[in-house]
């Protein structure tokens, strides 16, 4: 099987190469594609503090797909089972509401490191980075629909002293793992019907955020993103951190811009909207998803909108400012899958991107030559990928082709179907 693949291999890169493309090139290139995965999808988003909890916020996760982790320990072992059959180097994007309430529960303005301690020697082992989020739904206190844009001074005051105490964690997440920890604050508030005052709503917000980002950490040990959204369950009329919102406060505030491909207009492309957003902040946080009709946190698949995005960042060189996230959360398939393909997805995606005569295809722009361009695009998509795909697989020791499915449904058989 190998031979047959390293002999598919030699045949892709005469072709890629025909077009001016390295395909040894576009494979090293992979190392700097590092995903973060999202930690919500072994458990559709119910986290350690109360497993058994309505997930709120105006985001679901539908299905009741057996299997699904209960605990810490049980996202770890599925988490190092879905790493072992991608190939590259990942990172872990963590929730807040996942913190070790072991020694007894601690509220979320109230938590510190010794929460998440645990999970900074889990990724230590595995040798990744972490990311952080602060958690501003799932809990009694955003039960109104307002948590930091609340005019309730308890309420939006309980929730500052939370974006506090993740910035914190995420401080000496950076610090212990020697890798700067993205620290994504996503907010739920919105309104379900017509609001009046939506610029007392949004003066809260800023309010809150300006409070909450006073200290300043290092660079090389937290970064703050901010992420935008059209519109949630519950919460259809408005959203109070719009992405006009965001946008303008990530620009004055140096903060980065968090993109989730959900959260935009139907006809929106994200992938459009990176080089505008990279000439005014520093870096992007991406959360690369699949909204079906909605915002349905699918999983990820290797559609044309996440081409656009990967085509984006790697044309560009964009890798060392674009961080790359997942976010979506399939509770009705088997949830180790859900990851394996939703991230083998973007990174193909990646590797494609990486597959472009870039520098070709700009000239013939230039020269106004757009049938050219459009020809050589269509081409492009049928060209032997999948060759140059199994053979990063193989170098990296993960599964190649289909093969990575024989594996999840042993891990099904041994593992989940137990629990
Ligand atoms: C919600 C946002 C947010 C969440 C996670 C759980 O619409 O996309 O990123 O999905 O933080
Ligand atoms: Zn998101």
């Amino acid at each position: 099987m190998s031979e047959l693949i390293k002999k598919a291999y030699e045949i892709a890169k005469e072709q890629y190469a025909a077009i001016g493309v390295d395909t040894d090139a576009a494979i090293a290139k992979m190392k700097d594609v590092n995903i973060s995965l999202h930690c919500w999808q072994t458990d559709d988003v119910s986290g350690t503090e109360n497993p058994d909890g309505q997930l709120s916020g105006g985001i679901q996760a539908t299905g009741n797909y057996p299997g699904k982790a209960r605990n810490a320990s049980e996202i770890m072992a599925d988490l190092e089972k879905v790493m072992s059959l991608l190939p590259g180097k990942q990172r872990l994007n963590l929730h807040a509401l996942y913190g070790d309430f072991s020694e007894g529960m601690v509220d979320r303005d109230a938590i510190g490191i010794k929460q998440f301690q645990a999970w900074i020697d889990w990724c230590k082992a595995q040798g990744i980075g972490l990311d952080f989020n602060g958690s501003f739904f799932s809990h009694p206190k955003a039960d109104s629909g307002f948590t930091l844009s609340s005019k309730d001074e308890k309420i939006r005051k309980f929730w500052v002293e939370h974006l506090k105490r993740s910035r914190e964690i995420a401080n000496e997440i950076g610090k212990q793992l020697g890798t700067p920890c993205v620290l994504n604050t996503w907010i739920p508030d919105g309104s379900k019907d017509t609001p009046i005052d939506r610029n007392g709503m949004r003066a809260q917000l800023t309010k809150s955020l300006d409070e909450g980002f006073e200290q300043e950490f290092p660079k090389e040990h937290m970064k703050d993103a901010v992420e935008s959204k059209v519109f949630g369950i519950g919460a259809e009329t408005m959203t109070v951190g719009s992405h006009d919102y965001y946008l303008g406060y990530a620009i004055k505030n140096n903060k980065m811009i968090c993109l989730d491909n959900g959260h935009f207009h139907p006809t929106e492309v994200v992938g459009d909207k990176i080089s505008s957003c990279l000439q005014f902040v520093d870096e992007v946080l991406l959360h690369v998803t699949r909204p079906v009709r909605w915002d349905s946190d699918h999983v990820v698949t290797l559609n044309e909108e996440v081409q656009t995005i990967a085509s984006e960042i790697v044309r560009n060189d964009f890798l060392d400012r674009v961080n790359i996230g997942l976010d979506f959360f399939d509770a009705s398939i088997n949830r180790i899958g859900a990851y394996v393909v939703g991230t083998r997805a973007a990174q193909k995606a990646f590797l494609i991107a990486g597959l472009e005569p870039t520098k070709e295809m700009i000239k013939l722009e230039e020269a106004g030559k757009n049938f050219e361009r459009l020809a050589m695009l269509e081409e492009l998509k049928t060209m032997p990928f999948a060759a140059v795909w199994d053979y990063y697989c193989l170098q990296e020791g993960v599964p190649t082709g289909s093969n990575y499915i024989a594996e999840v449904q042993k891990y099904e058989n041994e593992v989940l179907a137990k629990r």
